[in-house]
């Protein structure tokens, strides 16, 4: 015999999951030794579980299931598979009735918050940064940022909103399902004492919650830096044209990151230009060499580092 039964995520220690009531069972005055066992635990992948469930006799004198020792998480185990069987004198058993099959199917809570994903290889941790033109329009997506929920259903849905500073709210709105973040205003009159930006971003979990299980929330900060005139880097690779070099983005940023342990972001890859030769007026194409223009940004104080930067004389 089968019973399917739910089992709460994160049940106590101790706590009744299932209950077996015994048929014809002995009064106490016969001192008739009962156990009830469990005979073997399998997991969602069929793997066998050790010591998590046992099983005991209650007060009524019927067979209860519980936890033992442990912890069930419905993010790493989504059901058992549990057996068990009724040991005793065999004069009092029927052979064909003393085993039964419980399969639990773990009800999720909502037990983990959002987290939000960064960059592995970035000197910035815990956080985004980014920078764009200062002549960015409105309404320009500038950044996405990006959080999972290891629960499930409604507990591991997330919802974004920018909180904290008032001006950081000015110039940013944020897409509250895909997390994009767009400009609501221009940096025309946007003073150097306001850079960078901090738009602390928060992710909530369960956001309707219809059900219950509460709302667990994170939240992190986009520093966002404006590019002026002067900020940006031209490095000139010479005998690899910038098809090549395009492809070997990633390895440039992470190249140049070790190196000045900087956070560094490519702009823009292209032919390389250079004064021609001899008259030194501008400018003559060069297909074989490239032009990476890229802007760096110092993780202690998230302040972009201009072309005269001690830091990036090193
Ligand atoms: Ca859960
Ligand atoms: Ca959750």
């Amino acid at each position: 015999m089968l019973n399917y039964l739910p089992l709460q995520e994160n049940v106590a220690p101790g706590a009744p999951i299932a209950l077996l009531p015994l048929e014809q069972k002995p009064g106490p005055e016969k001192r008739l030794r009962i156990r009830c066992e469990v005979v073997s635990v399998k997991d969602s992948r069929g793997l066998r579980v050790r010591g998590l469930f046992d099983g005991r006799l209650n007060r009524n004198r019927d067979c209860e299931l519980f936890l033992a020792d442990g912890v069930v998480d419905r993010e790493s185990n989504e059901s058992f598979e549990v057996e068990m069987k009724l040991a005793t004198l065999t004069a009092y058993a029927n052979p064909k009735r003393i085993r039964a099959k419980i399969l639990l199917s773990v009800v999720d809570a909502n037990d983990n918050p959002p987290r939000f994903e960064y960059d592995e290889q970035s000197p910035v941790r815990e956080q985004y940064l980014t920078a764009i033109p200062d002549s960015t329009p409105i309404d320009q997506t500038v950044f996405k940022v990006r959080a999972t929920d290891a629960d499930s259903g409604p507990y591991g849905e997330i919802e974004y909103s920018i909180t904290g500073d008032r001006l950081a709210r000015e110039y940013f709105a944020i897409d509250a399902r895909t997390g994009e973040i767009k400009t609501t205003k221009s940096f025309e009159s946007i003073s150097n004492g306001d850079l960078p930006l901090e738009v602390i971003v928060l992710v909530r979990d369960n956001p309707e919650n219809t059900a219950g299980g509460g709302s667990n929330s994170q939240r992190t900060m986009l520093v966002v830096n404006l590019l002026r005139k002067g900020d940006g880097l031209v490095l000139t690779i010479s005998n690899t044209p910038p098809e090549v070099m395009r492809e070997k983005k990633a390895e440039l940023t992470k190249l140049l990151q070790e190196q000045t342990g900087l956070a560094v972001s490519v702009d823009h890859i292209t032919a390389s230009l250079r004064p021609h030769a001899g008259n030194g007026t501008c400018c003559r194409v060069h297909y074989s060499d490239t032009d990476v223009y890229f802007h760096a940004t110092d993780p202690n104080t998230n302040q972009i580092l201009s072309y005269d930067s001690p830091k990036l004389q090193r």
